[in-house]
C-alpha cells in the first residue's frame, strides 16, 4: 500500500504527493458527471438558458461560469449540491484511502469528521474565499495525528492557484492562532488566523505541487498549508476529506470534535494557543 520510503517522507516532510491514487474511469469521472448535471438543473431550477457543451472530463463543468455570473448564489447551491454525489462519498471513504491512513497513522481505527469533507470550487479571482495559512488540527480537531486528504477534480496549472504547503511545519506543532486581527472581516472561525503569520509562514519553504485529477496530495493535521491565488480563467475544482485516528489520546481528551465553526469554540478547546486580537 506504501513503501516505507514514503512513509518516513510523510513523516520528516508532513505531506506526501501520491501520483494516480484514484482510478479515473471508475472514482473521478462518476463525480465530474454528477458535477455536469447538478449545474444543468440548477439552471434549470432558476430559469436559466445556459448552453452546456456535452460532457467530457475536461469540460464537466460546462456552464458553471454562466451561473457564477448570473448570480453568485446559484454557484453556492451547486456548492452545496455536489458534496452530496455518492460517489463523492464513496471517493472519500474508500477502503483504499481508509487503509492508507491506517497504514502511514499504525492505527487499526480511523474515522472520517463529520463536516470535515467536500468540494472546493476556487473560482478566478475570488480571493474572499481563499483558506488562509491555518493547520488542520485547530478546526477539526478529531485526533492531532489525522491527514487532510486532496484530490483535484481539473489538472491543476500553475496560475490556479495550487495548494500551498510548509513543509516540516507539522515538527513545530499547534502554532498560536489569534482572532480578529488579519482576517477580521471574515466570519465565524475564519476570523482566527495564526498569530505573527508572516514570521511564522517565513520561517518554511513553500511549495504548491501541480497535480491531475486522480492524485492523491496528503497533508499531516499540523502542517501549515493555505490555497494559492487562482488568476487563471478556470474555477479550480478539487475533492477534500480528512480522516483521524479513535485511538489518539490527544482526540479523546478534547472529544474527538466534529468541524470547528466559531473562534469561542477555539478560544475554549486551546486556550494556550489562543491569544486575544488587537
Ligand atoms: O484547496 C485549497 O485551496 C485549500 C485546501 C485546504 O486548506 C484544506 O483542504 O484543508
Amino acid at each position: 500500500m506504501i513503501t516505507a520510503e514514503d512513509r518516513k517522507f510523510f513523516e520528516d516532510e508532513g505531506y506526501l504527493l501520491i501520483r494516480n491514487f484514484h482510478d479515473y474511469e471508475n472514482e473521478i469521472e462518476p463525480i465530474q458527471r454528477d458535477i455536469y448535471r447538478i449545474i444543468h438543473l440548477v439552471a434549470r431550477a432558476h430559469g436559466l438558458d445556459i448552453a452546456q457543451k456535452p460532457f467530457s472530463r475536461e469540460n464537466f463543468d460546462s456552464g458553471y461560469n454562466e451561473l457564477l455570473k448570473a448570480d453568485r448564489r446559484y454557484a453556492g447551491e451547486v456548492y452545496d449540491l455536489v458534496k452530496q454525489i455518492p460517489s463523492f462519498l464513496r471517493l472519500i471513504s474508500n477502503k483504499r484511502s481508509e487503509d492508507l491512513f491506517k497504514a502511514l497513522r499504525g492505527t487499526d481505527h480511523a474515522g472520517v469528521g463529520a463536516a470535515s469533507y467536500g468540494i472546493r470550487i476556487d473560482n478566478p479571482n475570488e480571493d474572499k474565499f481563499r483558506s488562509h495559512w491555518h493547520q488542520e488540527f485547530l478546526f477539526q480537531p478529531q485526533s492531532i495525528d489525522g491527514i487532510v486528504f486532496w484530490t483535484p477534480l481539473v489538472p491543476v496549472l500553475a496560475n490556479m492557484g495550487a495548494v500551498v504547503v510548509l513543509p516540516k511545519s507539522h515538527k513545530d506543532s499547534l502554532c498560536v492562532y489569534s482572532k480578529g486581527t488579519t482576517y477580521a472581516e471574515k466570519q465565524g472561525a475564519y476570523q482566527i488566523g495564526i498569530h505573527d503569520e508572516e514570521a511564522v509562514v517565513s520561517k518554511y519553504e513553500h511549495i504548491a505541487p501541480l497535480t491531475e485529477p486522480t492524485d492523491l496530495l496528503l497533508m499531516d493535521f499540523l502542517t501549515i498549508h493555505g490555497s494559492g491565488e487562482n488568476r487563471s480563467e478556470r474555477s479550480r475544482w478539487s475533492v477534500q476529506s480528512r480522516f483521524f485516528n479513535y485511538n489518539d489520546p490527544v482526540g479523546m481528551k478534547v472529544g474527538w470534535k466534529a468541524s470547528i465553526t466559531t473562534g469561542t469554540q477555539v478560544e475554549a478547546l486551546f486556550p494556550d494557543n489562543f491569544v486575544q486580537g488587537a
